[in-house]
């Protein structure tokens, strides 16, 4: 047996003017409660040191840049990585970040045990759309404010695992965990923020927390790997979001799941031995796949019929 504990720290809605300080002393309250259960590493929402802005248009540069940020650990969030180190925890954490140079990136960084920094995935598949609909209830302006992160998925060696990290919308793909199945992940990370309305189709709206589910059922099951993944749900500014933060097992079963909206720990023990399992069987990959005949899936972007 090689046991991880991971915990999912969830968080409730996080209002537009609430001051970063105030998020972070949220985030240190839950990492606490995580470590007190246990986690070796504890995985925090999307941008989970403000509000889901993308569902407002904002012309002004300037107010759109206020919400990112320019260094990680800044002045800020120092205290919530000295707290990690003090208490030994490793945390994934999602937040806005804009670089020296001038990009924008829905960004996780993979934080250590000692504080420092193993990791960084910049978000690959940006959902919604980048000019202002106003026949919607709200934006979903990840494509205005976002550029597509220009790496692969990675996989790194942390915490005794193979561990790699999605954020939000990367969930819905299967390529998204087949690429990381195929560098051995053991342990996915993944921070959300996901309105319940879908405004381009609201028939899908009462299946949120099925799909949610579902993605991820499959995908841990289908790369015999485990998968944290961490909500900011609730009712942030008028607009409501998916919780149902979870834990699911190589096996394909959810382990631990949130039952609040708010603010929550889950936690689980994760074996990484476990998803030996799925990948020595059923998914060897080397011994059941046919790459020669998938290569429609790299050549090819669109449907052809
Ligand atoms: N933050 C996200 O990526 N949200 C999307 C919404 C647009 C559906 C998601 O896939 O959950």
């Amino acid at each position: 047996m090689r046991e991880l504990t991971v915990a999912a720290a969830q968080m409730g809605p996080v209002a537009r003017d609430e001051p970063r300080a105030h998020v972070v002393g949220r985030l240190t309250k839950l990492l606490r409660a995580a470590h007190a259960r246990g986690a070796d590493l504890v995985v925090f929402p999307e941008l989970a040191l403000t509000t889901f802005f993308p569902r407002w248009w904002e012309d002004d540069q300037a107010a759109v840049d206020a919400w990112f940020e320019t260094e990680m650990p800044g002045p800020q969030t120092q205290a919530l990585f000295d707290e990690a180190a003090s208490l030994g925890v490793a945390f994934c954490l999602g937040y806005a970040e804009l670089t020296p140079d001038g990009h924008h990136y829905n960004t996780q960084v993979l934080v250590g045990k000692d504080g420092r920094r193993l990791a960084r995935f910049r978000k690959v598949h940006i959902p919604g759309h980048d000019s202002n609909e106003p026949w919607r209830p709200f934006q979903h302006l990840e494509r205005r404010y976002f550029e597509p992160g220009p790496d692969e998925f990675g996989v790194w060696d942390a915490l005794g695992a193979r561990v790699g990290m999605m954020i939000c919308n990367d969930r819905r793909w299967p390529e998204t965990y087949r690429v990381m199945g195929l560098q051995g992940v053991e342990l996915i990370c993944c921070g959300y923020n996901t309105p319940v309305h879908y405004a381009p189709d609201p028939s899908q709206d009462v299946l949120a927390g099925f799909h949610n589910q579902l993605v991820m059922q499959a995908g841990a099951y289908q790369n015999g790997t485990w998968v944290v993944a961490a909500a900011k749900g609730g009712v942030e500014e008028g607009v409501d979001s998916l919780s149902q933060s979870c834990i699911v097992a190589p096996s394909g079963q959810v382990v631990a799941q949130a039952y609040t909206q708010d603010d929550e720990v889950v936690a689980a023990a994760c074996d990484l031995e476990w998803c030996k399992r799925y990948k020595g069987t059923l998914f060897d990959f080397d011994r059941y796949r046919r790459p020669e005949l998938y290569t429609r899936i790299t050549a090819q972007k669109g449907v052809q019929p």
